[in-house]
């Protein structure tokens, strides 16, 4: 009780009033493709968290784009999910560690938290020449994966890159890059996406601190609850050509349809994703949204397959 009070009380001190976090609760409950039965205990996942299981936090070759992004999900704020609702034993871009001092605390936490600890990746993986295009600290990418990864209960790629390689793996790929199942070749769970969404990292969370296991996911490691169907399937610019009303406001078919970007490029009907109802920034605004083609960020090989970006398929 004294918890959740206090949870509360700090929520409030950053803006977020109950109502504002119970829609969250709910909006994450559908997203994860649960019942509304299930809110209050996710709501308690957050409010009153039993269990705070350790997480080690890998960043090899990608821009941080996918740290940026869950850096600005408002709820849960960062720092909630990173102090009490997980416990982040390393992570590279946001502890005060430098130098040596990173090392050590990385081999503490392994040695600490072996067969226990959540590791969760961003990034791709050199693995020509044993690696040699990717360091950090002298060791390479593939070699800091194979002493850390195997260790962990789970293994979450977050984003493109390090769940299939992304843009560095595109051709002509010198540096032999690959995602982290390839480059190893172990199961992963990936939350592609170039950035990825929060809200499906903090859904695969959730689901595994409700369940005490990871959610299903399909041939290519990907959650069900995200990925099972395309960003075409759910986006609002096809119910408008598929509307009747819509059609009459727009005079035809054919009118209506022009709304649609697919002559501009998007690969939404390729492209399996749930940003038309997760959206980004808090539920602000999606790509297609904004007027933009969907690029087809979260599809492996995406630079080589669905380039040019602008072009119809
Ligand atoms: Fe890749 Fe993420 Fe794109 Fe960037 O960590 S999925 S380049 S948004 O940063 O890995
Ligand atoms: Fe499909 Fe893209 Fe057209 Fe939306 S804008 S209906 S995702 S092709
Ligand atoms: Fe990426 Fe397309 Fe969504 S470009 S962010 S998968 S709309």
């Amino acid at each position: 009780m004294e918890k959740e009070k206090k949870f509360y009380e700090r929520l409030e001190q950053k803006g977020v009033s109950r109502r504002s976090f119970m829609k969250y609760c709910t909006f994450l409950t559908a997203s994860m493709g649960l019942s509304s039965s299930y809110v209050p205990r996710v709501t308690e996942v957050f409010a009153a968290p039993i269990q705070r299981p350790p997480v080690i936090w890998l960043n090899f070759a990608e821009c941080t784009g996918c740290t940026e992004a869950f850096l600005r999900s408002s709820y849960p704020f960062p720092d909630d999910l990173i102090l009490e609702i997980l416990s982040v034993e390393y992570h590279e871009t946001i502890m005060a560690a430098a130098g040596h001092q990173t090392e050590e605390n990385l081999q503490e936490a392994l040695k600490k938290y072996s067969g226990k600890f959540i590791c969760v990746v961003e990034g791709a993986i050199a693995t020509k020449y044993d690696g040699a295009y990717g360091k950090i600290r002298g060791r390479t990418f593939l070699e800091i994966a194979k002493d850390v990864c195997p260790k962990a209960a789970a293994v979450i790629c977050l984003g493109t890159c390090s769940s299939y390689g992304g843009i560095q793996a595109a051709k002509p790929n010198p540096g032999g890059y690959k995602g982290v199942g390839d480059a190893l070749g172990m199961k992963t769970v990936n939350i592609p996406g170039c950035p990825p969404n929060p809200v499906n990292l903090v859904g695969t969370v959730v689901n595994y601190l409700l369940f005490g296991r990871l959610p299903k996911i399909d041939d290519l490691g990907r959650p069900d609850f995200a990925y099972g169907k395309s960003v075409h399937d759910q986006c609002p610019r096809r119910s408008h050509f598929e509307n009747e009303e819509f059609v009459t406001r727009f005079g035809s078919q054919e009118a209506a349809q022009g709304y649609c970007l697919y002559k501009m490029g998007c690969k939404g009907p390729e492209t399996y994703n749930n940003c038309p109802v997760a959206k980004f920034n808090d539920g602000t605004s999606w790509p297609v949204e904004a007027g933009h083609p969907c690029l087809g960020c979260s599809e492996p090989d995406f630079w080589d397959k669905m380039t040019p970006f602008f072009e119809e398929m």
